[in-house]
């Protein structure tokens, strides 16, 4: 059975996303927490992957390490392709947003930790808002063209995605426009992100480096 390696359920944004494509896919698997607080992290992680980072997905011998390369492998070799759409222009479209994701909003991420059990304020600077238009942009676009529920129809790793993004709007109380909130109303009602949420909020473990603003 597949081993996925985590860091704390509260902050790991990237340990969220193959997490989901998982349990969307009703593919078992073993969690292996780790604390992000550990004084020897690196050397922890360095056991799982020489990047030294969470997500690892562990697969038998093979170690697959990067939150969007493990749904990509998994994607590939046990999915049959499910996970992305399967029509030329959508799929296009859905690797185009689900990059994105993986490689930009670097003010979102740094202003707006993710930080589920909590309730938080921030001054977003004008980079941060910029960033913030933009998803509710992609996440309009795509609504109003393919009609839901999930950003290409049916669930597919772009929602794997912007899950973490979700959460940290809903930490920061972040406006969204009708189209966008339609979107993030329904990841929020998502069975197995609930089940995240939950985990989440049991934790008690305080990363400080992640605990942004104050309290609202
Ligand atoms: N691009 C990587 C980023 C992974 C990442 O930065 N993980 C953080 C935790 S969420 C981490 O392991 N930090 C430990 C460290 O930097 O020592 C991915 O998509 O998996």
């Amino acid at each position: 059975m597949f081993e996925l390696v985590l860091g704390n359920k509260n902050y790991s944004t990237w340990s969220l996303r193959p997490w989901l494509l998982l349990k969307h896919f009703n593919i078992p698997f073993h969690e292996h927490h780790v604390s992000l607080n550990a004084e020897d992290l690196s050397l922890e992680l360095s056991k799982f992957s020489p990047s030294c980072k969470v997500p690892v997905l562990i697969d038998d011998h093979i170690h697959v390490w990067d939150s969007l390369a493990i749904c990509e492998y998994v994607n590939e070799f046990y999915l049959e392709n499910q996970a992305w759409p399967n029509d030329k222009s959508k799929n296009a479209h859905a690797r185009g947003v689900a990059n994105e994701m993986h490689s930009s909003f670097g003010a979102l991420r740094q202003e707006m930790p993710m930080n589920i059990r909590a309730k938080r304020i921030v001054q977003a600077s004008e980079a941060c808002n910029k960033d913030i238009a933009r998803i509710d942009a992609i996440w309009s676009e795509c609504v109003n063209q393919y009609n839901g529920p999930w950003l290409f129809g049916q669930y597919s790793i772009a929602d794997c995605m912007f899950a973490p993004v979700v959460m940290r709007f809903a930490t920061y109380g972040v406006e969204l426009s009708n189209s966008a909130r339609r979107y993030y109303d329904n990841v929020l009602e998502d069975a197995h992100l609930k089940q995240w949420i939950d985990a989440a909020n049991a934790e008690t473990e305080i990363v400080m480096v992640d605990e942004a603003g104050v309290e609202a």
